[in-house]
């Protein structure tokens, strides 16, 4: 078998999506995602100009010896761009090998590990109140486990916290806005909303929550040990992950478990957190951690050191990453929980999907390879609309350096 031809998809059903859709000479294909919030022309431009000229003719089977070519082949290599388009070439091959087998992707890893995966959705509320309704809300969906955000007193703009109840979207169309940050008023903030959660809902609900890498380690250190009266499931990015040796601080200091690295994207930016057993799960979605082929390696690495996966799993990554998701966590042994965040209804006229939710958990059926479909036509419909992530700044205006 041979690939023929490799297309990049580029659509925007309510928000952005790159998909790449790899042909074979038997007419079987392969989709991955190659969706980078507010860089998507960038993985384009990579995958169109320097990948997919060289894709062509190869044996898709070869999923091992293409990720290296692709990988250890370029002398530029990691950086979140290339691995996404990695990735997304990765996850494609397997939807054909899949597809060749006439078996799920689950099947190829190891099959099941079990039957259904346990997720994890968003509260973000404007302010306690309005958190505490929005957590009441999830816990009447069925959710086991919830990410809890909300509006701090004295910042104007929460990260992903909407105004105006609109679904979660960190990206705004157009240029990055500019936003303020203050981190006495968040860390002043946090427990207080936490111990309210506990208060209203008590102990059984899993508790998430994400710092989003603005904090400096002994911040992070000091938030870690407020929250351990609250038993979090995880606190995640509590600082950016690039020194990792930031880590060791918030470890010295406190038992809540850390999650950490939806930006990462090699096993090498976690190689001294596993070692250290300095973390407690790994974040990096199957879109970005360089596909199947090498997030089996990472959470294999990780499973030796006790820390379990916790993939992203935010709407700015396709269907096509979560179907993929829910295989790999289906399973690895040491999955531990799945972030989802459901795509708005529009999505579904661009993806056919094969995954459902229900009462807390997602599971998936047994079509072959990853199991999701694209709709071409359906998707010219909906043409790329530029939008950024936000960008930082401490109230004196300073750029923030975290
Ligand atoms: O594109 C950025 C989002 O995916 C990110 O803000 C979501 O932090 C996030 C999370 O944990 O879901
Ligand atoms: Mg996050």
């Amino acid at each position: 078998m041979k690939i023929t031809e490799a297309k990049v998809i580029v659509c925007c059903p309510g928000r952005n999506f790159v998909t790449l859709k790899i042909i074979t000479d038997q007419g079987i294909f392969g989709l991955g995602d190659a969706t980078l919030n507010g860089m998507e022309k960038s993985v384009v431009a990579y995958l169109e100009n320097y990948c997919i000229p060289s894709l062509i003719g190869r044996d898709p089977a070869n999923t091992e010896d293409i990720w290296h070519y692709f990988y250890r082949g370029v002398y530029w290599r990691r950086g979140a761009v290339s691995m996404t388009a990695v990735s997304a070439i990765d996850m494609a091959l397997w939807d054909i090998k899949g597809k060749v087998l006439n078996t799920p992707l689950y099947n190829l890893i190891g099959g099941k590990s079990r039957d259904k995966v346990l997720v994890y959705c968003h509260a973000n509320g404007k302010n306690i109140d309005d958190t505490l309704d929005k957590v009441g809300t999830e816990i009447e969906n069925g959710f086991k486990a919830v990410r809890i955000q909300s509006g701090i007193p004295g910042i104007e703009n929460t990260y992903g916290v909407s105004k105006d109840n609109k679904p979660y979207e960190p990206a705004h169309k157009g240029l990055a806005h500019e936003e303020f940050w203050d981190t006495s008023s968040y860390l002043n903030f946090i427990p207080a909303l936490f111990k309210k959660v506990r208060e209203t809902y008590g102990d059984n609900l899993h508790l998430l929550h994400d710092v989003h890498h603005r904090c400096t380690p002994i911040e992070a250190a000091r938030l870690a040990r407020e929250l351990e009266p609250y038993h979090l499931f995880w606190l995640e990015d509590p600082v950016a992950g690039e020194l990792q040796e930031g880590l060791r601080l918030i470890r010295q200091h406190s038992t809540t478990p850390i999650a950490i690295g939806e930006v990462f994207n090699s096993i090498y930016d976690y190689s001294t957190l596993f070692s250290e057993q300095l973390i407690d799960y790994i974040r990096m979605p199957v879109a970005h951690g360089g596909g199947i082929t090498h997030l089996l390696k990472v959470s294999a690495m990780a499973s030796v050191y006790h820390i379990n996966t916790g993939f992203h799993g935010a709407t700015d990554l396709s269907p096509v990453n979560l179907a993929a998701a829910i295989h790999f966590n289906l399973a690895v042994n040491n999955f531990g929980i799945q972030e989802y965040m459901p795509h708005q209804e529009i999505v579904n006229e661009v993806f056919k999907t094969n995954y459902q939710y229900e009462n807390g958990f997602l599971s998936i059926d047994d079509s072959p390879g990853i199991g999701v479909d694209i709709d071409e036509k359906s998707a010219l419909r909906f043409p790329y609309t530029m939008a950024r992530l936000p960008v930082n700044r401490k109230t004196d205006g300073t750029m923030f350096n975290w």
